[in-house]
């Protein structure tokens, strides 16, 4: 495969490029290419992904990777721009992996990851380096689109701490006719309110805000359902919110949205509008060791 000739084989040890030297997460290079600094440790937030991909499916492997570039183009776009994957390393051994990939079979899952209780609140294991996603090939062998959109929605649990949105409270899924009235009132969130066609997932979705919520408690009557998500259950606050406080509180993340600079959260975002973008071709810098 020749996708990382780019920047990483001849630069190595020659200069710094290849450092990340405010530390947080993203690589010299990467930060420079993408529009961010290089010595400011809150601008963004480099997520490196350590990848067990089991034997009998590794012929899949170039498909694989996509999915997982696709994952970190996806998460910067959900994130409007502060963190992306800029480290995927394939690993011998699951024991040395946070992400493992997997035919688990019939499990009625495409992926689950771990989320890890510290004084009454929940984070993702990412920050204790605790538990893990698995991802079911079974199920995402189908599209790298899909792949990429499920890994999106596990790295949501597993580094920005966030709870399901496609069911609520007392884990009852939420029915398709009230999803399809959501999509059609462009409530499609990350965490998996709203449906959309699996391919097209990645492309569209966003990660909730008050307007997400206020949509769904004008609809729960006419379909009988409680609003009340997991994520709002376990976080109260929809998933714009959360991720300002659980990443300034796990490493110092700052967001610049919309002309405001958020140290932490604030009533302002609940009513935040998600940027379309940005379409940065993150993809295209993320490092990859085999
Ligand atoms: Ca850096
Ligand atoms: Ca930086
Ligand atoms: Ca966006
Ligand atoms: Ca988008």
């Amino acid at each position: 495969m020749s996708y990382d000739s780019r920047f990483w084989l001849e630069s190595g040890g020659v200069s710094d490029s290849c450092e990340d030297s405010d530390g947080d997460g993203a690589f010299n290079i990467q930060e420079l290419m993408i529009g961010k600094n290089p010595a400011n440790p809150h601008d963004v937030l480099g997520i490196h992904l350590r990848v067990y991909v089991a034997p009998d499916i590794y012929r899949n492997i170039t498909n694989i990777l996509w999915g997982f570039l696709k994952a970190s183009r996806y998460i910067f776009d959900y994130t409007d721009g502060h963190a992306f994957i800029s480290l995927i390393e394939f690993v011998d051994r699951e024991k040395k992996a946070n992400v493992i990939v997997k035919d688990f079979g019939e499990t009625n899952w495409a992926g689950v990851a771990t989320l890890v209780p510290r004084e009454g609140y929940w984070f993702g294991g990412y920050w204790f380096d605790t538990g893990e996603v698995l991802l079911n090939y079974y199920y995402l062998n189908s599209s790298i689109n899909y792949f990429a959109a499920i890994t999106g929605h596990e790295l949501g649990h597993y580094v920005f701490g966030f709870f399901d949105e496609y069911e609520d409270a007392n884990g009852n899924d939420y029915p398709d006719d009230l999803q399809e009235e959501l999509s059609e009132n462009n409530v499609c969130t990350v965490m998996g309110l709203g449906k959309l066609d699996p391919s097209k997932e990645i492309y569209y979705r966003e990660l909730s805000t008050q307007r997400d919520y206020d949509i769904l408690a004008s609809l729960a009557q006419k379909y009988n359902v409680n609003p009340i998500t997991e994520q709002l259950a376990y976080k109260d606050y929809p998933c714009w919110y959360t991720i300002l406080y659980d990443m300034y509180i796990m490493c110092d993340l700052i967001f610049y949205l919309g002309g405001d600079v958020y140290v932490g959260p604030h009533d302002k975002v609940l009513y935040y509008t998600p940027l379309p973008g940005p379409f940065t071709m993150v993809e295209a810098y993320v490092k990859i060791i085999w």
